[in-house]
């Protein structure tokens, strides 16, 4: 053990190699620290067995260990090294909810036994080992390889905890949300320690954001264990021991939920009903977003925003980086470049451009500037161990942080977004809450944190610093702009950060690796409850040529969040940069993300009231087969459109593998079988897209931007199929709350096909109305000549064939039945 931990010193770096196993606890900041004895206690027997409710008490005469039943499929663990638990609190739940009917608690000559209806947790009395049973098929998951276990930390108190569980040998494993290596986490370790990561490569490991939650495959079946833990984690996915998985942390509670599948989805929509799901955006905001380290002063924003409009190609946000600012101070002004903010965002207003501005965490020391004389008299910003307060140099100088861990200071910070809003400031995009500083990285671990009044130092706080704080922002927001839904972006967050805002991948490079990582990182992050994300496109520092910026650019449709950002020092990036032919390939492709926008939307709807990702990776579609554990390029879009983006320079052609089911190429019609591979041409003007048979996928008309043009048609893609499928669409009024009023329509649409016949059915729930009278229908792949046609049994005659062999016709919106029937 001397000599591996003396391994792990040797080679500390900055990059991914300072992660420590399980046998050597290493501090980063003081590895010396690391050399003491370590001796490390473990449950030993279970000697007693208390239920209260629908928890469970075991202990073993001086530890105890809580399990609850949560739902019939969610069960929680805790430990208590001497018996007494922390504050149930927690930043990422923001409630348990309980949510199960019936439950028991048997004992066998081994075992006590807790079985809900689908799973039972088996704790075994002699080793305190405890594992996951599915009742139907008896598989065994999450089961314990040793008990849990712990280590007493001398230095701040507490101890490190410990899980070991086993690694089956086909076993692997999915989640962690921000991690830029390969998909399959099978093999290799972790950290969760936010940090500024600029410029990160491929697996370079922590970056910004904290999701101590995944998932493993075995047998076919999934489930997740998430470990509530807000301290710097670790999880070991069979590294150093291939029979094993672990995960520990440096404090804090061993806490952690095992959910059941057994499907991945399941999975995924268990940790969402804990951690909550991302609130509908406002519809612009999943337009097309242009960004820049900055576009300054006025004049150049203005003709970046007329820029767009000239030349036709759809946007509905430009940003404003730090340059805007007074001497980089959060909620000013820098009079010289933006001497009239108000009338400028109010003329980018009346060409459909919204204003979104940055605000950093790091308050300028400066008596006279008002934010902070406010923080400094009301004692808002956060204090060293010694009572001094924290002060690091960030782009403004010397600065100190609030503690947007204290409830008060988020509610005032919230309110002073006034001055945006009222200037008419459509979203807010929080950076450098990791936090970060110059030099040093982060806030040492000494400084001290409100947390919600349960006190705690830096390490604990650390990681849920980001999310607290653009929590702060959205909320302050969402009262100040009334009943408007808040668009904000952050760069830092922990597990539940999806209820407040969306997020981006940090400073990636132009470069196709980071393409590929870009790929990568949305899916994982949408697994990983974190649907609403998206990667800078085109690369944050380096210089894209214009054959990866458009490759980007067709990712980045396909991109829940799609947003352009470049550094400063690199040449201009905006759509039309690179001449042609890529400006008109990029024009196609943004225009492409409007035709879907009713897609679009539809599915962020069924993300946030039902829970389902809005990305879906192979591994999700299809679990069973092993061989997609490890394809990580294909994903769905919601359930119906299928995307392979290109990842190679030059590529002409590329490999893809199709799921299950029937699929049509999107550009030409062609239909595919599933479950095999095929070799799609792939010229720069196109891009792999399929779309599965029997879907209905509604299209709006181009528009310049969301809300351009009143909609007179919703134009409805249906596929034939020649067996039934389920589609939906979502409408509502698009940037309030009255969603959650009822004020919405979800349409659902039954497709059936049988050869000679195509039956669709519409059923209509909710009291939205929307404006438009009619569906034009584009039905693709009939396999027979059209005879007749009935709406609602009422027979038809203006139907025509186009020169795709597309049928053309329309119905009134709210049809409830449509047949058309063979020649
Ligand atoms: O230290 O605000 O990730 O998107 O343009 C760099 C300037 C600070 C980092 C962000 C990037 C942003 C940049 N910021």
């Amino acid at each position: 053990m001397e000599e591996s931990l003396n391994n792990e010193l040797d080679h500390i770096s900055p990059l991914n190699e300072n992660i420590p196993d399980e046998e050597g606890i290493q501090h980063l900041n003081n590895p010396v620290t690391d050399l003491k004895p370590i001796v490390k206690q473990y449950l030993t027997s279970v000697k007693e067995v208390k239920k209260e409710n629908n928890k469970f008490y075991f202990s073993d005469g001086s530890a105890r260990v809580e399990v609850r039943v949560v739902s019939d499929e969610i069960i929680r663990v805790r430990l208590a090294p001497h018996g007494v638990f922390l504050d149930d609190f927690s930043y990422a739940v923001p409630q348990v909810d309980q949510k199960v009917t019936l439950f028991r608690l048997e004992e066998t000559t081994d075992h006590y036994l807790i079985s809900t209806n689908v799973v039972t947790c088996r704790v075994s009395k002699a080793d305190f080992l405890i594992s996951f049973i599915d009742i139907h098929t008896g598989l065994v998951s999450g089961s314990d390889a040793s008990a849990m276990h712990w280590e007493e930390n001398v230095e701040f108190g507490g101890y490190y905890v410990f899980a070991t569980k086993h690694c089956q040998p086909e076993e692997n494993f999915f989640g962690l949300g921000d991690k830029s290596g390969n998909m399959n986490l099978r093999g290799r370790k972790f950290q969760n320690w936010n940090t500024d990561a600029y410029s990160y490569g491929w697996d370079q490991d922590p970056l910004y954001r904290t999701i101590p939650f995944y998932m493993g495959i075995n047998e076919g079946a999934t489930y997740g264990i998430f470990f509530d833990n807000t301290f710097r984690s670790y999880f070991d996915f069979g590294k150093e021991d291939n029979v094993k998985t672990s995960f520990w942390a440096d404090g804090g509670e061993l806490q952690y939920y095992y959910m059941h599948g057994p499907h991945m989805m399941d999975v995924v929509k268990r940790y969402q009903s804990l951690t909550g799901t991302h609130q509908l955006p406002p519809k612009w905001a999943i337009g097309y977003h242009q960004c820049r380290w900055s576009y300054y002063p006025e004049s150049k924003v203005r003709e970046i925003a007329e820029g767009f409009r000239s030349r036709e190609i759809p946007c509905d946000a430009i940003y404003l980086d730090i340059d805007y600012m007074d001497g980089y101070r959060c909620f000013t002004w820098n009079k010289k470049y933006f001497p009239d903010p108000k009338k400028m965002i109010k003329d980018l207003a009346n060409i459909g451009m919204k204003t979104v501005v940055m605000i950093d965490p790091g308050i300028k020391v400066d008596d006279n500037y008002w934010v902070f004389k406010e923080g400094k008299e009301n004692n808002y910003f956060c204090r060293r161990s010694d009572d001094y307060f924290m002060e690091g140099h960030v782009w403004p100088g010397r600065c100190q942080f609030p503690d947007f861990t204290n409830p008060e200071v988020r509610e005032w910070w919230g309110g002073l977004y006034k001055e945006l809003v009222d200037l008419g400031v459509a979203g807010v995009w929080n950076d450098m809450n990791e936090p970060a500083v110059f030099g040093s990285g982060t806030f040492p671990n000494d400084v001290r944190h409100n947390y919600d009044g349960r006190r705690g130092s830096h390490r604990k706080a650390h990681n849920v610093y980001g999310m607290q704080m653009v929590r702060s922002t959205y909320d302050g927001l969402k009262k100040l702009q009334r009943n408007k839904r808040p668009f904000t972006i952050t760069r830092a967050g922990y597990s539940g950060m999806q209820r407040y805002a969306c997020v981006w991948t940090g400073d990636n490079v132009a470069t196709w690796e980071h393409l590929k990582i870009a790929n990568i990182q949305c899916q994982r992050m949408s697994i990983s409850g974190v649907p609403f994300c998206g990667t800078d496109i085109g690369g944050f520092s380096g210089e894209p040529d214009g054959e990866l910026f458009t490759r980007w650019i067709q990712l980045g449709v396909f991109s829940p969040f799609m947003r352009a950002h470049s550094a400063g020092d690199t040449s201009e990036r905006e759509p039309w940069s690179f001449g042609e032919p890529f400006t008109s390939i990029n024009r196609k492709f943004i225009e492409l993300r409007y035709k879907l926008m009713p897609y679009i939307y539809s599915v962020f709807w069924e993300h946030h009231r039902y829970g389902f990702p809005i990305l879906r990776p192979l591994a999700m579609l299809e679990q069973e087969n092993i061989a997609n554990h490890f394809r990580q390029d294909e994903f769905t879009f919601g359930d119906k459109i299928l995307v392979c983006p290109v990842l190679e320079q030059g590529a002409t052609s590329r490999r893809i593998y199709l799921p299950k089911g029937k699929w049509y190429n999107f550009w030409s019609h062609e239909l595919l079988n599933g479950e095999d591979e095929y070799v799609i041409d792939t010229p720069l003007e196109t891009m792999p897209l399929f779309v599965r048979a029997g879907s209905i996928v509604p299209e709006y008309p181009v528009m310049q931007y969301v809300g351009e043009k009143p909609i007179d048609e919703v134009w409805l893609n249906v596929y034939y199929a020649d067996y039934e499928v389920n589609s939906f669409m979502y409408e509502d009024h698009g940037d309030t709350f009255a969603y959650e009023q009822d004020i919405y329509l979800e349409k659902k649409f039954n497709v059936k096909g049988d050869g000679r016949s195509l039956h669709i059915e519409q059923s209509i729930e909710g009291l939205y109305t929307p404006n438009y009278e009619l569906y034009d229908y584009n039905v693709i792949g009939l396999p027979f000549t059209v005879g007749k046609i009935f709406v609602d049994d009422k027979e038809i005659f203006d139907f025509s064939i186009d020169e795709q062999k597309c049928l053309r016709f329309k119905s009134n919106k709210n049809f409830m039945r449509i047949n058309i029937l063979k020649a």
